[in-house]
């Protein structure tokens, strides 16, 4: 396989700045400059400026949690794509099942954020997945399509090797639940024919698809063992410092 492993940390609404600096710095010690394992943090918005002079010179990259879809102007409480570049973020989170559920974002939404990065020089990492409900009453596939396409509408092929996707069922978010390897398989290898489907093989072939959703030390192995699982975006685990370097060393 000629993808190369992903692994991004996804703070959430955790860490004050000094907090996150101080936890990048042990992460970009852990990171070597040779590194097989692509390794992203996305700290809050507060902490990126930070967090982005901590691992400044290590190959650790930045990432942010969102941007607005706009240049700049009256929105208050929003984050531009030039203020993330500005802090040399290289990596924007978007259409997480959180912003999708508290902030009422729609594909349609995560769709113009997602066409906005990418004219904006950030890679996005487009998160779909089903709830518990929609698993059972058999939806998964369909649910998660449904997200897939919508998020990528218009969305060319040459820009699709810059897109990641983390395939993240929404019940098992910071809930403990984890998708069984061969679950979440299914879903990723099913993923990876829409975008062939939609793009060719041999795009779909570079993309991306990162597992989300309680990956831990724990059961990291054996979800990375699968063929269509290129990585994760970690929650709980990213918190940590020795439980994030676990799961890079999971991934070389
Ligand atoms: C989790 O693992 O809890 C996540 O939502 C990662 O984005």
């Amino acid at each position: 396989m000629s993808r190369k492993y992903l692994i991004a940390g996804n703070w959430k609404m955790n860490k004050t700045p000094a907090d996150g600096a101080d936890l990048a710095k042990e992460i970009a010690a852990f990171v070597t400059k040779d590194e097989s394992v692509e390794v992203v943090i996305c700290p809050t918005a507060v902490a990126l400026d930070r967090v982005s002079s901590v691992i400044e010179g290590s190959a650790v990259k930045l990432g942010a949690q969102n941007l607005y879809p706009k240049a700049s102007g009256a929105y208050t409480g929003e984050i531009s794509a030039e203020m993330l570049r500005a802090v040399f973020a290289k990596y924007v989170v978007l259409g997480h099942s959180e912003r999708r559920e508290y902030f009422g974002e729609t594909d349609a939404f995560v769709n113009e954020k997602v066409k906005f990065s990418l004219e904006n020089n950030l890679n996005p990492i487009l998160c779909i997945g089903e709830t518990l409900e929609q698993r059972e009453a058999d939806e998964t596939l369909e649910v998660n399509k449904t997200q897939l396409l919508g998020g990528l509408e218009g969305v060319s092929e040459e820009d699709m090797p810059k897109v990641v996707i983390a395939y993240e069922p929404v019940w098992a978010i910071g809930t403990g639940k984890t998708a069984t390897p061969e679950m979440a398989q299914e879903v990723h290898a099913a993923i990876r024919s829409e975008l062939a489907a939609k793009y060719g093989e041999a795009v779909a072939e570079k993309v991306r698809i990162l597992y989300g959703g309680s990956m831990k030390p724990a059961n990291a192995d054996e979800l990375l063992a699968m063929k269509d699982i290129d990585g994760g975006l970690i929650g709980g685990a990213a918190l940590d410092a020795k439980s994030f370097s676990d799961l890079i060393a999971s991934a070389r």
